[in-house]
């Protein structure tokens, strides 16, 4: 890992940003070409789909529907040890996710004059999780469960057909289904998903949703982005990263473990360290190199931390360590420090926070009973992760009586004449037969 040295230097936030590097994904050049696949979808719908699960996924004459049976059959595959992890996962994740739901709420200005606020779920959402190696049934229930701790009433799930699973999703997804309650499945894979949740496919029962939501590679994030606005989509989940703030206080080898464990996932993912004390960064190094290499992945971990993307970032002072994670908005933000609380008060952008020696981010992304579908990028500056209110949309609803409607009377005529718009103005009055003014209706 390279080692950046800010110490000495005061820097302002875009000077931060520009020297912690971070891999760029250009999902603009795909959506060029996912474009064409999202229309043949919308417009041939089944027969477009086959022809892309030939050209892409290599399966044919598969049946686009999982069975119901067959998704509930799955299980007798799944290892126990695992279905109770998924199991405790989903139990961990529905008593979190509901803490994501807001109460009503509802403001009166006056008897009689009230506008409440209600959090509605959207009708009917389709879900996406990646096929192959990147197969995470973990990530199939942070989508699912979410969505059904918001209330959404629909859900259907996607995946690619795989060749070696007779044309069936991966079991890991077909386990995570059956344990979260999904129990619509499509073998349907890509842009041609996204577009078929989007559009829907009425020859094998599929009707379009309101939000696609998941994971997926950069076709995937075009054609969501292709369908964008006909549909909401979440936010693009692009590679992983995780900044970690420490101290000479912190345990350097579960420091070096935490960078280790997302460097993991993608030869392009982002392991930062930001501390104050260059004998600990020392420490961590030494961890690192030790560690890295007795790793399953340790060719993918050495290039993951050996990219420009990954460094060591010594600053002067943990001030200014938060200052830099705030400018980076990093997925994961790891604190390990003296004074854990004093740093956070710092943070302000971040897509999740993880506090303490025993907190890694592995924790968070099975078993915290948070979600681990965070925004990537630096798009924690503006974006939440997923979670319940991805699936809710605050609706207000308006109640006046008579009275109250009297008391705004002069003023609502006073700004509809301002705009122009006497209509405005007379659907009020029209209510106020002569001579109409407000004191004369007390
Ligand atoms: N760290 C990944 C999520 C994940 N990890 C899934 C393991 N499985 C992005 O937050
Ligand atoms: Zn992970």
């Amino acid at each position: 890992m390279r080692t950046i040295d800010l110490r000495g230097r005061d820097l302002s936030r875009s000077e931060l940003l520009g020297l912690v590097p971070r891999a760029a994904v250009d999902a603009e050049t795909a959506v060029e070409r996912v474009r064409p696949l999202v229309a043949d979808v919308a417009a041939r719908g089944e027969a477009a789909l086959r022809e892309q699960a030939r050209d892409f996924d290599g399966a044919e004459g598969h049946a686009l529907r999982v069975p119901e049976e067959t998704i509930a059959a799955s299980l007798a595959d799944c290892p126990p040890e695992v279905r109770g992890a998924l199991e405790e996962l989903v139990a961990r994740l529905r008593r979190g996710s509901a803490a994501q739901v807001p109460a009503e709420q509802v403001t009166r200005f006056a008897d009689g004059a009230v506008i409440r606020q209600r959090w509605q779920p959207v009708s009917r959402v389709g879900l996406y999780a990646p096929g192959g190696k990147a197969a995470y049934p973990s990530s199939v229930i942070m989508n699912a469960v979410a969505a059904q701790t918001a209330g959404v009433p629909s859900l259907a799930l996607a995946s690619p057909a795989q060749r070696e699973h007779g044309g069936s999703v991966h079991p890991a997804v077909l386990w995570a289904a059956a344990l979260a309650g999904v129990t619509e499945v499509y073998a349907i894979g890509g842009a041609g998903a996204i577009a078929a949740f989007a559009h829907g496919v009425p020859s094998i029962g599929l009707d379009p949703v309101d939000v696609v939501t998941g994971p997926g590679n950069v076709f995937v994030a075009a054609a969501k982005r292709v369908v964008n606005g006909l549909v909401g989509i979440d936010s693009e989940a692009g590679t992983t990263e995780i900044l970690i703030i420490a101290d000479d206080g912190a345990d350097p080898e579960f420091v070096a473990a935490d960078l280790i464990s997302q460097a993991e996932h993608d030869e392009a993912a982002a392991s930062v360290l930001v501390t104050d004390s260059e004998p600990f960064a020392a420490e961590v190094l030494a961890a690192v190199a030790r560690r890295a290499p007795r790793t399953r992945h340790s060719e993918r971990v050495r290039t993951a931390l050996g990219g420009p993307q990954s460094a060591v970032i010594l600053v002067d002072d943990l001030a200014t360590a938060a200052r830099l994670s705030n400018a980076y908005g990093p997925e994961h933000l790891e604190i390990q420090t003296r004074d854990d609380e004093s740093v956070l008060a710092g943070i302000t952008d971040a897509g999740a926070i993880f506090v303490g020696g025993y907190t890694p981010v592995s924790l968070g992304d099975y078993l915290a009973g948070s979600n681990h579908v965070l925004p990537t990028g630096g798009t924690a500056r503006f974006a939440a992760g997923l979670g319940a209110h991805t699936f809710l949309r605050p609706q207000q609803i308006i109640g006046y009586d008579r009275a109250a409607l009297a008391e705004v009377h002069a003023p609502l005529l006073a700004l509809a004449a301002a705009e122009g718009l006497p209509a405005h103005g007379e659907a009020v009055s029209a209510r106020f037969p002569s001579p109409g003014p407000v004191a004369g209706e007390e």
